[in-house]
């Protein structure tokens, strides 16, 4: 008897919340050889698993191991889609600068944006987590990027970012600067002097795209 497409999905999502790193990365393979397209599986298990425990570290039911260890099954079944999201047969576009910002460890969304933005053709430079201001700018002048992208998923280091838009504007630093995450909106990208707001990965290639045909 063959599981239907939503049971597999579960099984997924179940993996992730049971910390179990191998079994989501075989998961994922098998639901991409039963022909289930790519944002199903990552928005309808993968983030939906990440969205429940980010709910349960709420409600006070899980710590913070346990977010890291169904955070490395996320990554293991993202580490299967990778070069789906990141082949392509695009021409170059530009290129993108990205990073999380200072204080900040949260790194998922960041490269999912990251490795949606390589598939659409752009050279991605990607400085990781925990980004001071003075490094977005050393590799600003560094790249040259055409669009510089900062996310941030806590309330406490969204501040990091008008930090960093200062230190950039103020160095004559004057590409498109683009910013994201969980607690990120519009109305706080216009705050702080961004240039866009995506509230999501493929969002953030619109944007990018857009960015680069304004300039
Ligand atoms: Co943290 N954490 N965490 N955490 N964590 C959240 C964010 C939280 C909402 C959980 C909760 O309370 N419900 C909460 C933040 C509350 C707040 O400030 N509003 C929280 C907290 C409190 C904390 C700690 C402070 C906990 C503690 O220590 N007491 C601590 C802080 C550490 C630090 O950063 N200094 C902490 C730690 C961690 C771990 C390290 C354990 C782990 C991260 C591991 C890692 O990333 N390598 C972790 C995790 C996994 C989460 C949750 C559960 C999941 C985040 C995630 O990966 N989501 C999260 C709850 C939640 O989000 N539901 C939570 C999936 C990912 C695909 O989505 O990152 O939103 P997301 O990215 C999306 C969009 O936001 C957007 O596109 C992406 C794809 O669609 N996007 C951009 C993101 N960046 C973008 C950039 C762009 C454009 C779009 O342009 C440049």
């Amino acid at each position: 008897m063959t599981n239907s497409v939503d049971d597999r999905l579960d099984a997924i999502f179940d993996a992730v919340l049971d910390y179990e790193d191998a079994a989501t990365e075989r998961l994922v393979r098998e639901e991409l050889h039963h022909g289930t397209e790519l944002p199903v599986i990552l928005n309808d298990a993968l983030i939906a698993a990440m969205d429940e425990v980010g709910e349960l570290f709420s409600q006070g039911t899980l710590f913070v191991p346990e977010m890291l260890m169904a955070a490395r099954a996320m990554k293991a079944g993202l580490e299967v889609l990778r070069p789906l999201l990141t082949e392509t047969d695009a021409k170059p576009v530009g290129t993108v600068v990205i990073g999380t910002v200072h204080r900040d460890l949260h790194d998922i969304g960041k490269n999912l944006v990251g490795m949606m933005l390589e598939g659409a053709g752009f050279t991605v430079v990607n400085l990781g987590v925990d980004v001071p201001p003075e490094a977005f700018l050393d590799a600003a002048r560094e790249h040259h990027p055409d669009v510089l992208g900062m996310s941030a998923l806590l309330t406490t280091t969204m501040p990091n970012m008008g930090k960093t838009v200062e230190l950039l504007r103020k160095e004559g630093w004057n590409g498109r600067i683009m910013v994201g995450g969980a607690p990120v909106n519009k109305e706080f990208a216009d705050a702080i002097g961004a240039d866009g707001f995506a509230a999501d990965a493929p969002g953030a290639v619109e944007l990018a795209r857009r960015m680069v045909e304004i300039e």
